[in-house]
């Protein structure tokens, strides 16, 4: 059987963008059934539709009324992945769906995710995405990042909230590993301002514009040091080709469920890698069950800088599931269990669940 929970679990600080503050993670989960062996899913949209098109009320609407009757449990993702074609966009729904497919081939064989996946190195290297807050509050939360040995620290940033930021972190961190995400809130009028960034010596700066404008970037990549990473322009193998031969990219922040999942994840990395473009695993402050996919992904070869991919505390008081992550050395494991490796604390779950339904028998 299948099912969705929708549930909404506070975080332990709102998390700041230039889109807006997320105060909870508010996620579809999906479950599916199948004797003892349970396999789980999770939509990376919020509420709102505001990183991309997509949010809870679509992904439930697309899954329920146009993915579900190309679903079965019983085929491989890629499979999955030729039917949803026909189905325009809507990537994170189809994301949810196919993830679900990897947790369920990877438990029938009974390996681990990342080993199932393939060029796994046993590992991810993590880096921190940390929330706009004020520049003393976020002085705090670097030092003790540091400490906690993140190997990357990436700060958001929006019109008004960059130089000065950057300054106060240089003068008292020196040369640490620093990327900045903009998450489109910069336009093609504002080049000077972010070419005053290049100072700053940062590993990339992501996502400066509008997620459709390839072209700017392009243009901001020739007028600027600071190497390019896309995110939100990054929907598919077609989007990172074409972001590629326009010149338009250094380094891709892969989420797959930004991209439709793990396959199109892949494949975009392998795409990245004959292109000498750098890649990194991102995340959206997923619980539990999306963390050990995005885990299992950053684990594989191709991924070369240190991904958004936090252990749960950092988000969560208390999670979903009953494992979580711990980070060591700046280091992430994925989890030994068959799949994604992760079981859900039912009675926590319960809790925090705020509408739920069977999707198919
Ligand atoms: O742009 O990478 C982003 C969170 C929600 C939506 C978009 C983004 C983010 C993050 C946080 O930066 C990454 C994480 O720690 O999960
Ligand atoms: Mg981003």
């Amino acid at each position: 059987m299948l099912s969705y929970s929708k549930i909404s679990n506070p975080l332990v600080k709102p998390f700041k963008t230039s889109f807006g503050t997320q105060l909870s993670r508010d996620a579809i989960i999906l479950t599916y059934q199948e004797g003892d062996t349970k396999a789980f899913g999770e939509a990376v949209t919020d509420n709102a539709p505001l990183y991309g098109y997509e949010d809870n009320f679509t992904v439930l609407h697309v899954i329920n009324n146009h993915l579900k009757g190309m679903f079965s449990p019983n085929m491989e993702p890629q499979k999955f992945n030729a039917k949803a074609k026909e189905i325009r966009g809507h990537n994170m729904a189809k994301g949810a769906l196919e993830m679900l497919l990897w947790d369920i081939n990877a438990k029938r064989e009974g390996k681990p995710l990342h080993e199932f996946l393939g060029k796994s190195k046993g590992y991810a290297d993590v880096g921190i995405s940390i929330g706009m807050s004020t520049v003393e509050d976020e002085l705090k939360t670097i030092e003790d990042s540091i400490k906690k040995g993140y190997r990357r620290i990436k700060v958001k940033i929006e019109r008004g909230y960059n130089v000065e930021l950057l300054k106060a972190i240089r003068d008292r961190f020196g040369n640490i590993p620093l990327s900045v995400d903009a998450n489109q809130g910069f336009s093609r009028d504002d080049f000077e301002t972010l070419k005053k960034l290049d100072q700053f010596d940062l590993k990339y700066i992501e996502q400066p514009l509008p997620l459709e404008d390839i072209n700017g970037h392009a243009l901001l990549r020739k007028e600027m040091n600071t190497p390019i990473c896309l995110d939100e322009s990054i929907e598919s193998v077609e989007s990172a080709t074409n972001a590629i031969e326009r010149g338009a990219v250094d380094v891709i922040n892969i989420k797959p469920g930004r991209v439709g999942g793990l396959q199109n994840s892949l494949d975009i990395m392998e795409k990245a890698r004959e292109n000498d473009v750098k890649i990194w695993i991102g995340g959206m402050l997923e619980t539990g069950i999306g963390r050990s996919f995005n885990v299992s992904l950053a684990s594989n070869s191709l991924v070369n800088m240190p991904g958004d991919t936090s252990p749960n505390h950092r988000y969560f008081k208390k999670d979903i599931t009953n494992e979580s992550f711990e980070m060591k050395d700046g280091r992430i494991m994925p989890y030994k269990g068959p799949g994604i490796g992760v079981s859900l604390d039912y009675e926590f779950f319960n809790g925090v669940q705020v509408e739920g339904g069977r999707l198919l028998d």
